[in-house]
């Protein structure tokens, strides 16, 4: 199924007018648009190959239908939400659950979508078929240096996989960790998974990044072996300048910092991107922006500032990756959601009066300082997001075209009702 352009013209049309209200009164708000709306054009958010499913909690699965059966059809899928919007102009992959079986027929299928292979993913955290040892006791930290092989030699295959797709990352998310005390040696958990990742970065190629994911609990209740940014930073510092870390909002404990967390690992040169997405109590998955908008705000704000200040591209020196799992929501509209609650953050931080604010810091003017960062917060630049969509030849609401064009349904009619894509 593809995105006819005349239909988005359209669409487009129907609703330029009173778009074009919005933007002139968004312009007599916000200084320098123009600059901000080109930024945003540039902007590209990658969009996780397992979050194009139903995804499900251990109580149960309701499958919405039309689900992609093949890394072919979730490249289909990115590239109509890419199409809609024209900012997931990225898939990231997850090894195995998407297997390439012919390289070049799936990068003719992302150069025809135009889509790009961000960061691929491994997953030492289920045992697979044909694979001779178990993860249950951990992969790159486990006691016994057989299974710790195994989990070494999978990463070393995906990078493998990612250098023929034209992927320049990986992403290592260990469900290491321990369920009760004294389960673990604390310090030889740490040494072993070190030992590990140092065999996993002399297999990077120059021109990648390792990012490091942490996560304070789950699926070990009692420790996790890289559980927070200090542990990821340890690592990471430790193996080199390819390793960094990543922050996936849904993995701190709570009432974390984020935004503090983000500054001081830009500042460092340790951070490498994200995993969006928005909870309330742990890992929950849920549509970035869905509860905490302001604090994505906040991060953003901090991105903004930390990467002007060490002169880096915004849309290039980070990786920009949603995580997330719908169990209600048709997944293709939440991604949507997703991408719309990132760009509005990221346009807001854009938007803030970076010279007044240190003005205001320097002077210890806490009311000014935050009377700043709230007004921009409080400023509506919905009307700049959907101009840069606009301009690109994308919906100016996505949401809106994706529904009135039944795309579901198209996706059902071709696929079927009861389609399960890989994932969790
Ligand atoms: C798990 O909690 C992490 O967020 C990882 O990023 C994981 O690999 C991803 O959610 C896919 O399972
Ligand atoms: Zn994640
Ligand atoms: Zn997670
Ligand atoms: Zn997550």
């Amino acid at each position: 199924m593809l995105i006819d352009s005349n239909k988005i013209a359209s669409h487009n049309d129907d609703l330029l007018q009173s778009h074009q209200n919005k933007l002139i009164f968004t312009a007599s708000e916000i200084a320098e648009t123009e600059n901000i709306i080109k930024k945003l054009i540039d902007f590209q958010i990658a969009i996780p190959s397992w979050a194009l499913g139903t995804g499900g909690t251990r109580f149960g699965r309701f499958p919405g239908g039309g689900e992609p059966r093949s890394l072919e059809e979730k490249m289909e899928d990115v590239g109509l939400l890419h199409a809609l919007n024209n900012s997931s102009g990225a898939i990231s992959l997850h090894i195995p659950w998407d297997i390439p079986s012919d390289y070049n027929a799936i990068k003719a299928l992302a150069a025809q979508h135009n889509l790009k292979f961000d960061a691929v993913n491994s997953n030492t955290f289920q045992n697979q078929a044909n694979q001779e040892h178990s993860y249950k006791f951990g992969s790159l930290q486990n006691v016994n240096k057989a299974i710790r092989k195994q989990a070494v030699d999978h990463n070393i295959e995906v990078i493998k996989q990612g250098i023929e797709l034209g992927s320049e990352s990986l992403t290592v998310w260990l469900a290491d960790g321990s369920c009760f005390p004294g389960q673990l040696n604390f310090r030889k958990a740490y040494q072993n998974t070190l030992e590990s990742l140092e065999e996993i970065y002399a297999a990077l190629p120059a021109n990648w990044k390792l990012f490091l994911e942490y996560k304070c609990a789950e699926p070990n209740f009692y420790s996790t072996t890289v559980a927070d940014w200090g542990q990821s930073y340890s690592y990471v510092k430790k193996l080199g300048d390819k390793a960094l870390t990543l922050v996936d909002l849904g993995h701190h404990l709570p009432n974390a910092n984020i935004e503090q967390i983000v500054s001081l690992l830009l500042m460092e040169e340790k951070l490498g991107g994200f995993h969006f997405n928005d909870s309330k109590y742990g890992d929950d998955d849920l549509t970035a922006g869905a509860l905490k908008p302001y604090q994505l705000f906040l991060i953003f704000n901090e991105l903004v500032e930390g990467m002007d200040a060490r002169g880096m591209n915004h849309a290039k020196d980070l990786g920009w990756m949603i995580d997330a799992s719908h169990n209600v929501k048709d997944p293709m509209e939440d991604l949507l959601q997703s991408v719309e609650a990132i760009m509005i953050a990221y346009a807001q931080a854009l938007s803030v009066d970076r010279k007044a604010l240190e003005i205001a810091q320097e002077e210890n003017d806490v009311v000014r300082a935050q009377e700043i960062l709230q007004n921009a917060y409080r400023t509506d630049v919905r009307a700049l997001v959907a101009e840069a969509r606009l301009r690109s030849g994308a919906a100016l609401n996505p949401v809106a075209l994706y529904r009135n064009l039944n795309v579901r349904k198209g996706l059902i009619t071709e696929r079927g009702l009861n389609t399960i894509a890989t994932g969790l």
